[in-house]
C-alpha cells in the first residue's frame, strides 16, 4: 500500500484481462488499456464508478426479520441491520454449528457457483469450500452453468472430460489458420466473448484470427440466429434456435445419400454408425433425415444445406459448436451429432479439421501455450459425498428427498437448511427467478459474501462485505495466458470490507477450526506458498519464473510458454493408430453409439443422437409467445458484474433487446422504444434495438442486469432469466436450459 496522497499507477489483471489503474488519496480514478493487448475490453472504464459505488456492501449486515424472529419470508423485501465484524461473525458461527449439530453438513449447500474475481489465492469459491471442509463438508455442485450438459455427454462419446478437449485436445488457432478451407461454426464464435477468460487472457487475438482467416480465403460460415455472433466478413446461415440437430442430420444424410461418408474412417475409429444409419435414413421412423425434411425445422433452405454439406466433405474442414447449443433443451443432441457429422467427414485428429468446442466462447480456447500448474489454494476435502448438477439448485430447494436422475445415477436431493455463498449471484444467473425467489424463502438461513449490494445479497439473511481484488495483493495467472502478474493492492479496503480469507479464518476461529483453515499462515504467507510452488513446478518444466520480490517490482512478466506445434494431442495418435492410442471410451473408439448411454433408459437422450425438439421454440410458438428469447453473454461487462456503476451510465437501462424489422414493426416498435419482455413466467422492461442482424422471431437480450423485483412484477432492469425456463437440458447433462425459451415484446 503506498502513502495516501502519491498518485500511482499499477497494472493489475481481470478476468476481462490487464489494464492500468491509476490511484490518488485512496481511490481507484483512472483506469487504461494495457500496452501489450491488441485488443483491449472497455470493462475496467467503468471500475472507478463501481469500486466506490454506493451499492457496496459497507458493514456486516444482519436481515431484521431474521434476526429478531428467524424469519423466512421477507427475503428480499426486508431491511438489514449492521452490525460489527465481531457481533455477526459470532451469530453466523453459531448458527452454522447449530445447523451441522441438529441436521449435519448435508443441510449446508457450498456449491456456491460463480465467477467471483481473478486472482489465484483470494478466490472466493475455493475459499469458501475450503473452510465449509475445513467444518465437515457440505452438498456440492457438478459441472458449470457454462457447459453442465457438455460436461456429461462429451465423455461419453470421445472419453475424455469434456475441459480437457477444450483447453488441451483442440488446435489452435495457428495450425487453423494454416490448415482449415471451410470454418463452420454453429453459434458463431464471438470475439466479444472471448473477451473475457476465467483468470484472464492478456493479448486479445480471436477477432485478428479472422483477418488472418480472410487473407488465406478461408470460408467462415456462421450458424445461427445472429448475425453478429461471427465476426463481420463471415458467412450467415440463419437457424431458428434449438435446430442444430436437425440441420447437422440433414447434412450427413447428404454425406450419406451422396457417397461422401469416409467410410475408412468409421470403420477404423469409431463404433455404432451401423445402429444410427436406420434412424439417419428414416428407416426406424419413416422420416429420412434429408434437407427437405430439416428445411422447415430450421428454416434453411434444402439447397443451402445440400450445397455446405458437399463443400465440407470436399475441403479441409473444422466444425466449431458454440457452448451456447448445449444451454438449451436437449443440448446433448448438437453436442453428439457434430462429433458424429465430423466422424462422417473423417477429418478428425487431422490439423484443422474435425470438430472443436467453444472457440470463443472464452479467450483461452484456441491458444497454443505449455500449460503450467500450480498457485492453486487447496479446497481440503470434502467428507459429504452428496452433490447436485449446478442448475438444478432451485429445485433441490423445491424439492428436499425427491429422487431424480442424473447421467445414470438415481439421487434424492437434499434437505438443505443453510446456504453459503461466496463469489457467485444466482439471482443473476439462474433461470426463472420468480420461481427461485420462492424456493429461496425455504432453507432457514442464507449467508453471502459480496463486495455489491446484489439481488441476491438483498435476498440473504447475513451480508459480509468482500474486499474487490484492487483492496489485496494476489497473483495473476491462467492456463490459458502467457503472462503473469503481480496484482498489488491499490487502494485500502472500501468500508469495512474484508478478504474472503479473512472472513472464513474468522468464522473458523469460532468454529475451533482456524488451524485447519489456515495452517497458521497469513494471506500474505499463502500467496508465498503458492507462489514457490507454482515457480518450482515451472522450473521443471524448463521455464523460468522470478521470485515473488521480483515479480512484484517488475507488475507483471510474459512467460516463454508459447508452442509452435499444435495442441492435438489426443487425436492425431488415435488416428494414426486407434489400436495403439484408443480414447478412454468403452469401446476405445469415437462412440456413435453409447452402449452405456442406451443403458440408461432415458428417452430425453437415447443412444445415438436424434432431433429432440425442445418444449419450446418456434416450432411450437403461439399467440400467447410467438418469439424465440436467447439470452447470450454481456458485451459491455462481465456477467452481473459491476452493473449498479453501469446502470447509472445514461441510457443504459433497461438492458437492449434486439428485435427484427418484421417483428418490431408488427408491434409498432422503434429503436429506442421503451418495451416489455413477457411470457407466463414473468416480465421484464428493456429498450429496442430494431436490427435485420437477427432472425425474424427471435429476441436477443444479453445476461447481466440486476434483478430487481421480487414477485411476479416487471422487472425494471432487464434481467432475461425473469423469463427462461428452470428445467434441465435432460435426464442425462440436467445443465441450465436458458436459451430455450418463448416470450413476447411489446411497447410500453
Ligand atoms: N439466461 C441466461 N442465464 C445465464 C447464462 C445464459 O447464457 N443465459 N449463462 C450462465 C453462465 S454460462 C454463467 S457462467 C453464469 C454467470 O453467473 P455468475 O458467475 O453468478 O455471475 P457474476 O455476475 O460473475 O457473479 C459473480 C459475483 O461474485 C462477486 N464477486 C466478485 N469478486 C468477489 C470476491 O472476491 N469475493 C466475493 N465474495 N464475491 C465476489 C461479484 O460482485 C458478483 O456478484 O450465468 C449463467 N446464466
Ligand atoms: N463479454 C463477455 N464475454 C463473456 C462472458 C460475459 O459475461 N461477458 N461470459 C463468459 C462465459 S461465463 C461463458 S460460459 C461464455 C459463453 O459463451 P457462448 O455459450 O458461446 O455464448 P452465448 O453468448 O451464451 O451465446 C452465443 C450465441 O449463441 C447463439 N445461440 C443461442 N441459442 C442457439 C442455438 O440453439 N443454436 C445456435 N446455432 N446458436 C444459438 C446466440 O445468438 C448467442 O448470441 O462466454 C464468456 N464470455
Ligand atoms: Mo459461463
Amino acid at each position: 500500500m503506498r502513502n495516501k496522497s502519491e498518485y500511482v499507477t499499477k497494472v493489475t489483471s481481470s478476468h476481462w484481462g490487464a489494464f492500468e489503474v491509476d490511484v490518488q488519496d485512496g481511490r481507484i480514478v483512472r483506469t487504461r488499456p494495457f500496452s501489450e493487448d491488441p485488443c483491449p475490453s472497455a470493462i475496467p472504464d467503468i471500475l472507478p464508478k463501481a469500486v466506490h459505488h454506493p451499492t457496496r456492501v459497507a458493514r456486516p449486515s444482519v436481515r431484521r426479520g431474521w434476526l429478531e424472529n428467524r424469519d423466512r419470508t421477507e427475503r428480499g423485501s426486508d431491511t438489514f441491520v449492521e452490525l460489527s465484524w465481531d457481533e455477526a461473525l459470532d451469530i453466523a458461527a453459531a448458527e452454522l454449528c447449530r445447523v451441522r449439530e441438529v441436521h449435519g453438513n448435508e443441510a449446508i449447500y457450498g456449491g456456491s457457483y460463480g465467477w467471483g474475481s481473478a486472482g489465484r489465492f483470494h478466490h472466493a469459491q475455493s475459499q469458501v469450500h475450503r473452510f465449509l471442509n475445513s467444518i465437515g463438508g457440505y452438498v456440492a455442485s457438478f459441472g458449470s452453468y457454462s457447459t453442465g450438459c457438455a460436461q456429461a455427454i462429451m465423455p461419453h462419446v470421445f472419453g475424455v472430460p469434456f475441459l480437457k478437449l477444450n483447453y488441451e485436445h483442440q488446435d489452435g488457432w495457428p495450425t487453423i489458420a494454416a490448415n482449415t478451407e471451410t470454418l463452420v461454426m454453429f453459434g458463431g464464435v464471438n470475439p466479444k466473448n472471448s473477451q473475457v477468460s476465467m483468470g484472464g487472457v492478456t493479448r486479445h487475438e480471436t477477432a485478428l484470427w479472422f483477418e488472418t482467416f480472410a487473407k488465406n480465403g478461408m470460408r467462415c460460415i456462421n450458424i445461427g440466429p445472429q448475425r453478429t455472433d461471427a465476426p463481420e466478413g463471415c458467412e450467415w446461415v440463419s437457424l431458428k434456435p434449438g435446430s442444430d440437430t436437425a440441420l447437422m442430420l440433414a447434412m450427413a444424410y447428404v454425406l450419406e445419400t451422396e457417397h461422401l461418408t469416409d467410410q475408412e474412417f468409421l470403420a477404423r475409429c469409431t463404433t455404432g454408425f451401423e445402429r444410427f444409419r436406420p434412424y439417419l435414413m428414416g428407416d426406424t421412423d419413416g422420416s429420412p433425415k434429408s434437407p427437405e425434411w430439416a428445411g422447415p425445422i430450421c428454416g434453411v433452405d434444402p439447397d443451402t444445406i445440400r450445397i455446405l454439406a458437399r463443400r465440407m466433405a470436399a475441403t479441409r474442414t473444422l466444425i466449431t459448436v458454440a457452448w451456447s447449443l448445449q444451454r438449451g433443451e436437449h443440448g446433448e443432441q448438437p453436442y453428439w451429432m457434430s462429433a458424429v457429422l465430423a466422424a462422417m467427414l473423417g477429418q478428425i485428429g487431422l490439423p484443422g479439421g474435425g470438430v472443436g468446442y467453444g472457440y470463443g466462447a472464452i479467450g483461452g480456447v484456441g491458444k497454443s501455450l505449455k500449460g503450467l500448474r500450480g498457485a492453486t489454494f487447496s479446497q481440503g476435502e470434502n467428507p459429504v459425498r452428496k452433490f447436485i448438477p449446478v442448475a438444478r439448485v432451485g429445485d433441490m430447494l423445491r424439492h428436499p428427498g425427491e429422487i431424480y436422475a442424473f447421467n445414470g445415477r438415481r439421487e434424492a436431493y437434499p434437505d438443505i437448511r443453510l446456504v453459503y455463498w461466496a463469489g457467485g449471484n444466482p439471482f443473476h444467473h439462474h433461470q426463472d427467478l420468480n420461481g427461485l425467489h420462492d424456493a429461496w424463502q425455504r432453507p432457514e438461513t442464507i449467508i453471502v459474501n459480496e463486495p455489491w449490494w446484489t439481488a441476491t445479497a438483498k435476498r440473504a439473511d447475513i451480508v459480509f462485505p468482500a474486499t474487490t481484488p484492487y483492496e489485496r495483493e494476489d497473483i495473476g495467472r491462467s492456463n490459458f495466458d502467457d503472462y503473469l502478474f503481480h496484482m498489488p493492492q491499490l487502494i485500502p479496503p472500501v468500508g469495512e470490507a474484508r478478504d474472503d480469507y479473512a472472513i472464513f479464518a474468522g468464522l473458523a476461529k469460532r468454529l475451533g477450526v482456524e488451524e485447519t483453515f489456515t495452517e497458521g499462515r497469513s494471506a500474505g504467507e499463502w500467496l508465498r506458498v503458492l507462489y514457490d510452488d507454482y515457480r518450482n513446478i515451472a522450473r521443471d518444466e524448463g521455464v523460468d519464473v522470478p521470485s515473488f520480490e521480483t515479480l512484484r517490482d517488475m507488475n507483471w512478466v510474459r512467460l516463454p510458454i508459447q508452442q509452435d506445434t499444435p495442441n492435438r494431442t489426443l487425436f492425431a495418435p488415435f488416428r494414426e493408430d486407434p489400436e495403439a492410442a484408443p480414447l478412454p471410451t468403452p469401446s476405445g473408439k469415437i462412440e456413435i453409439f453409447s452402449e452405456t448411454i442406451d443403458g440408461f433408459g432415458y428417452d430425453d437422450c437415447r443412444g445415438h443422437p436424434v432431433w429432440l425438439p425442445p418444449t419450446e421454440w418456434l416450432g411450437v410458438a403461439t399467440s400467447e409467445a410467438p418469439l424465440h428469447l436467447v439470452s447470450p453473454q454481456p458485451g459491455d461487462k462481465l456477467h452481473s458484474q459491476l452493473e449498479s456503476a453501469l446502470a447509472d451510465e445514461d441510457g443504459a437501462r433497461p438492458e437492449k433487446v434486439v428485435i427484427h424489422p418484421a417483428d418490431a414493426a408488427f408491434r409498432k416498435i422503434k429503436t429506442g422504444d421503451p418495451v416489455r419482455v413477457f411470457n407466463d413466467r414473468g416480465a421484464c422492461r428493456a429498450r429496442a434495438v430494431v436490427s435485420d442482424d437477427i432472425r425474424q422471431g427471435v429476441v436477443s437480450l444479453p445476461t447481466g442486469a440486476w434483478f430487481g423485483d421480487p414477485g411476479g412484477n416487471i422487472d425494471p432492469a432487464g434481467n432475461p432469466n425473469v423469463l427462461t425456463r428452470d428445467v434441465g437440458t435432460s435426464r442425462l447433462g440436467q445443465g441450465c436450459s436458458a436459451h430455450t425459451a418463448l416470450v413476447d415484446v411489446a411497447r410500453i
